[in-house]
């Protein structure tokens, strides 16, 4: 006799209010227990949430988008044949072959309650220990990757390195579509996407272990949980862009003048304008003169996907590493309201505070170390981007004027852009324009 049950989340931890990324059955389709059936992705951690019990689909009780709490209703299930259970105990099976690792907080002494779900409970993503065949995976960029299980379970079926797939899905998930189309392009030509990265061992030598201990006394520092995530990215674009860096200088002493003369007005308004917020806003200006700039390559690679706005990322050091703040709208703000938008952001870096949000949807990235030192920089590309601009210290020096030397303060500028997309020529005209509007601002005017 049919009997029908309502599956509902289970115990999730410390989460609530979780957000449904993905639907992995439909009404009709017969199930096994433990099969997965929604994926759930927190703040912190992406999880499928799997049956507890064998039977049909009657009704689907979420959709994508929509927010669950431990008990939330996920389906009706149609458990055919006598006795069907109206209470299974809880899953007690072994975990299937998919199942990662427990993560450290999940193996809380006892008494003391898991900070994440039970791993039998729900399938945490962030760990992913499942073997990944193909050798030359480069295994913590894949680990990393954000992707759902039975994405990464899709992925690992056709042997692609998830580092190297760009995710179309919210927040740059990684989607089952993304994975196909990335195999379509290797298959059709012959090799990755523009935004892939050279394959793991592509005739890359690796550099030999070495045991330092033999030649002194040493320490074993971990990496930070942002160096971790930013290494894969700077090694992606570092592969993947052919980098050609520009260098030119401005001379900003006009700029320098103006600036220090809105000193009191900038601590009046609570706010302070360094050398930054004119970068900004001058880079905005030659974006706009050469939108080749504010442009990506489309994943398949044939197409430049030109941007009609003009968000800039910040690169800032923070004691953990590196991390990319983006201000955004930069061409409509004033050079207070951008120095005000720098200030809350590399704050909230430092604090550690910052949101997906306040990373995301950059054009274009400025490393600015002039307030560190320094003449000249080979910035990397922060890929899918084009450009990335890095700016060293200003200092005086003796420029020919009208027949003689004069001092000026001139701002050394380095211009990495990707060579697929900028040839030197135009390169050299944006450095070029960039440093006509930092030397005159009233060109931001025209
Ligand atoms: N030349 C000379 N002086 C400069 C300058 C330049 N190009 N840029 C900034 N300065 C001065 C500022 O005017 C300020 O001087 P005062 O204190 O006398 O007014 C001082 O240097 C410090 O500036 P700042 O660093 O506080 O502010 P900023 O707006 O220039 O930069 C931020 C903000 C967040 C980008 C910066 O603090 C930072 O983190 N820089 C490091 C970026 C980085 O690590 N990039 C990665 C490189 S690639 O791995």
């Amino acid at each position: 006799m049919a009997n029908v049950k309502e599956i509902k989340v289970p115990d999730i931890g410390d989460f609530s209010d979780v957000d449904v990324i993905e639907v992995l059955v439909s009404p009709g389709d017969k199930i096994q227990a433990e099969d997965s059936l929604i994926t759930l992705e927190s703040d912190k951690a992406t999880m499928e949430v799997p049956s507890s019990d064998s039977g049909v689909v009657k009704e689907l009780k979420v959709k994508v988008g929509d927010k669950v709490s431990e008990g939330s209703v996920v389906l009706l299930l149609e458990i055919s044949g006598e006795g069907a259970p109206e209470a299974p105990p809880p899953a007690e099976a072994p975990p299937p072959a998919e199942e990662p690792a427990p993560t450290p907080a999940a193996q809380a002494p006892a008494g003391e309650a898991p900070a994440v779900p039970h791993p039998q409970s729900v399938r945490n993503m962030e760990v992913d220990t499942a073997p990944v065949t193909p050798a030359q995976i480069d295994r913590d960029a894949h680990r990393l990757a954000h992707a759902s299980p039975a994405v990464r379970h899709f992925a690992r079926e056709l042997g692609v390195d998830l580092s190297g797939v760009t995710g179309s899905g919210p927040k740059g998930r990684i989607l089952r579509d993304d994975v196909t189309a990335y195999v379509k392009a290797v298959m059709e030509g012959g090799t990755a996407p523009a935004g892939a990265p050279a394959p793991g061992g592509a005739g890359i030598p690796p550099i030999p272990p070495v045991d330092f201990a033999k030649f002194g006394e040493i320490e074993r520092k971990p990496l930070t949980r942002i160096q971790k995530l930013s290494g894969p990215n700077l090694h992606r674009s570092w592969l993947n862009v052919p980098h050609v860096t520009q260098f030119d200088q401005a001379d900003i002493t006009e700029m320098e003048d103006f600036r220090k003369s809105l000193k009191a007005e900038g601590e009046k308004r609570g706010v302070k304008l360094t050398p930054l917020a004119f970068l900004i806003k001058a880079s905005a200006a030659a974006l706009k003169q050469y939108p080749t700039f504010n442009a990506s390559l489309a994943p398949e690679g044939d197409a430049l996907i030109l941007k009609k706005y003009y968000n800039i990322g910040v690169a800032v050091d923070t004691p953990e590493g590196l991390v990319v703040p983006v201000v955004k709208d930069v061409d409509k703000k004033s050079l207070f309201e951008i120095a005000a938008d720098l200030q809350i952001l590399s704050q909230k870096a430092r604090d550690k505070k910052m949101s997906p949000a306040d990373m995301q949807g950059s054009c274009f990235t400025i490393s600015s170390l002039g307030g560190i030192g320094g003449t000249a920089f080979t910035p990397i590309v922060n890929a899918p981007e084009v450009a990335i601009l890095g700016v060293s210290r200003s200092s005086m020096q003796p420029v020919w004027q009208d027949g003689q030397f004069v001092p000026r303060l001139m701002l050394p500028l380095s211009l990495s852009y990707d060579h697929r997309v900028i040839d030197g020529a135009l390169a050299a005209r944006f450095t070029t324009y960039l440093s006509a509007v930092l030397s005159d601002l009233r060109r931001l005017l025209l």
